[in-house]
C-alpha cells in the first residue's frame, strides 16, 4: 500500500497517471467469513445427511435463530430478500398501488412492478433518509393498498407515524429490512414492526448466507400463508391448497447463515470500529459528513455512508468517486440515481414529471465507503487520507477533470478503472 502522505501534488493521483494507493481493489461489500472450520463441518454434515434443501435441519435452525434474535414468533427463510419481499407482498394481498421510497436499491421497486403493482415513489426525510410520513400521507389515494418502507443503511423508518397512517387508511405495512438485521428502534429490534419485515443475507450483508433472505412476523395466519406460498402452496405431500412458488432457502446457505450468526458480535464490533475511525478521521473536513448512527440503539454499522457537499468541497461526489476508483478504492454511489430515475419507471408518466427533492439531493451526494472484516484500520486511514487530500485540492482536481472532459459514468463504463479492468467486473 502506497502512503498517500507522499503525494505532494494533484498530478500524483492515480487518475492523472500516479501509482494507485492500493495494489488490490478495496471493495465496499467484501463478505465477512466466519469460522471456516465450522462452516466446512456443516457442509460435511449436510452432504452426509443427503438433505440439501426443502426445510432441512439447518434451515429450521436458522429460522429459529433469526426469530429468537429479533424477538418475533415466525421466520420464513427465503433464497434472497427479493423473493422474500415478493412472497410477503402476495401474502399480504397487496395490489393496485403501494407507496415506496425511491432512494433504495432497485429491488424494492422492482418486486412491486414484477407483481403488477404500481410503485408510487415517495420522498424521504433529510436526516434518516427513510420514508417521509407527511409525503406518504399526501400520496395515499383510492388505489393504495400498502406502504413498503425501507430501513435504509440500518436506520429504521419512523415506524410509529407510518403505522398510524397505515391504520388510519386501512393499509398494510411492510418493511424492507435488508440493511437492518441486528438494529433496534426505540429499544425494540427491527423485525417486529408492521405486518412483516424482510431481511437480506446476501454475500455483501454483514451477516451472509451466500444468498439468503427471511420474512419475519408475529402474525400467525400470515406466517402460515407465507410457509405455504414459499413451497408451491403444498400443505402435504400431494395436497396443494393455493398458489405458491419456490421460495425456499437451501441447506448450504443456511449452514453459512448459521456460521455467520456465530460471529455476529465480532462482525458488528469491526464495523463499529471502522465507522468510528471514519467519523474521527473525517471530522472537520469541510463538506464531508459521515452519516451518524444513534448511540442509544443497537446497530450493525454495515454501511458507512458519507455526504459529499459539492459546493463546500469544491468537488462533486462523482469526481471524488472517480479519484477513489483510480486509487483502487471502489466506493459506491448507493442509491444513484434513485429508482424513479431508472427504467422502467422514469419513462412512464407521472413518474417522468415527478420531483423528489430530498431523494435527488441524496442521490447526487451520498457515497458508501469500504468496511467489513476485510478492511482494517490502516486501510480506513489510507481512505481517509485520500478523501482529505481530494477535498483539500477539490477545485484544482475538479478543473483538471473537466479539462479532460471526464465523467464518472464514462470512466467506469469505459473500463478505465484499473481495478475493475483487472477483475473483469466491468466487462
Ligand atoms: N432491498 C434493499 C434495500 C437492498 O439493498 C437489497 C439488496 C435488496 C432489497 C435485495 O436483497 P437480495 O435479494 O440481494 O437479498 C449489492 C447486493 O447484491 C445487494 O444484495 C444489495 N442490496 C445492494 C445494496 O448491494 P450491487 O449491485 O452493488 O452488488 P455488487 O456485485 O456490485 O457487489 C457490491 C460490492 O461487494 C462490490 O464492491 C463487490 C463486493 N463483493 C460482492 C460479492 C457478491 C465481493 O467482494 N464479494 C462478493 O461475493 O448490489
Amino acid at each position: 500500500m502506497q502512503l498517500l502522505a507522499n503525494r505532494s501534488s494533484t498530478g500524483d493521483l492515480a487518475i492523472f497517471g500516479g501509482t494507485p494507493a492500493f495494489g488490490e481493489p478495496l471493495h465496499v461489500g467484501r463478505p465477512n467469513i466466519g469460522e471456516r472450520q465450522r462452516f466446512l463441518e456443516r457442509m460435511n454434515d449436510l452432504l452426509d445427511r443427503r438433505w440439501l434443501t426443502n426445510q432441512g435441519p439447518y434451515v429450521q435452525e436458522f429460522e429459529r435463530c433469526i426469530a429468537d434474535r429479533v424477538g418475533v414468533r415466525h421466520c420464513v427463510a427465503t433464497p434472497n430478500a427479493t423473493v422474500g419481499l415478493e412472497i410477503a407482498i402476495r401474502a399480504l394481498g397487496l395490489r393496485g398501488e403501494v407507496i415506496v421510497p425511491s432512494f433504495t436499491f432497485i429491488a424494492t421497486a422492482h418486486v412491486l412492478q414484477w407483481l403488477g403493482i404500481t410503485p408510487v415513489f415517495c420522498d424521504v426525510e433529510p436526516e434518516r433518509l427513510t420514508l417521509d410520513p407527511d409525503a406518504v400521507e399526501a400520496q395515499v389515494g383510492p388505489r393504495t393498498t400498502g406502504i413498503l418502507g425501507v430501513h435504509l443503511w440500518g436506520r429504521p423508518c419512523d415506524v410509529e407515524r407510518l403505522s398510524a397512517i397505515a391504520d388510519c387508511h386501512h393499509l398494510r405495512l411492510l418493511f424492507d429490512a435488508a440493511h437492518a438485521f441486528g438494529c433496534s428502534h426505540n429499544g425494540q429490534m427491527v423485525g417486529s414492526f408492521g405486518d412483516a419485515e424482510v431481511f437480506s443475507f446476501h454475500a455483501t450483508k454483514f451477516c451472509n448466507a451466500f444468498e439468503g433472505g427471511a420474512i419475519v412476523t408475529n402474525d400467525e395466519d400470515l406466517a402460515r400463508t407465507l410457509r405455504l406460498m414459499h413451497n408451491f402452496g403444498f400443505a402435504g405431500y400431494d395436497t396443494v391448497v393455493g398458489l405458491g412458488i419456490n421460495g425456499k432457502m437451501n441447506e448450504a446457505s443456511a449452514a453459512m447463515g448459521l456460521t455467520s450468526l456465530e460471529s455476529l458480535d465480532e462482525f458488528i464490533a469491526v464495523n463499529r470500529r471502522n465507522y468510528e475511525q471514519y467519523r474521527r478521521e473525517l471530522a472537520g473536513v469541510r463538506g464531508l459528513r459521515v452519516l451518524p448512527f444513534s448511540d442509544s440503539e443497537r446497530q450493525n454499522y454495515q454501511y458507512v455512508a458519507v455526504d459529499v457537499d459539492a459546493v463546500e468541497c469544491g468537488i462533486s461526489r462523482d469526481d471524488v468517486a472517480a479519484v477513489c476508483w483510480a486509487e483502487n478504492v471502489l466506493v459506491r454511489r448507493y442509491f444513484f440515481p434513485g429508482c424513479h430515475r431508472m427504467e422502467p419507471y422514469r419513462s412512464s408518466r407521472p413518474v417522468r414529471e415527478q420531483v423528489l427533492p430530498v431523494t435527488e439531493r441524496a442521490a447526487e451526494q451520498m457515497l458508501t465507503l469500504p468496511t467489513g472484516t476485510a478492511v482494517g484500520p490502516s486501510e480506513v486511514a489510507a481512505v481517509c487520507e485520500l478523501l482529505r487530500f481530494v477535498v483539500h485540492r477539490g477545485p484544482e482536481i475538479s478543473a483538471a477533470l473537466r479539462k479532460q472532459a471526464f465523467d464518472f459514468q464514462t470512466f467506469t463504463n469505459a473500463d478505465a478503472a484499473p481495478a475493475l479492468a483487472r477483475e473483469g467486473v466491468l466487462v
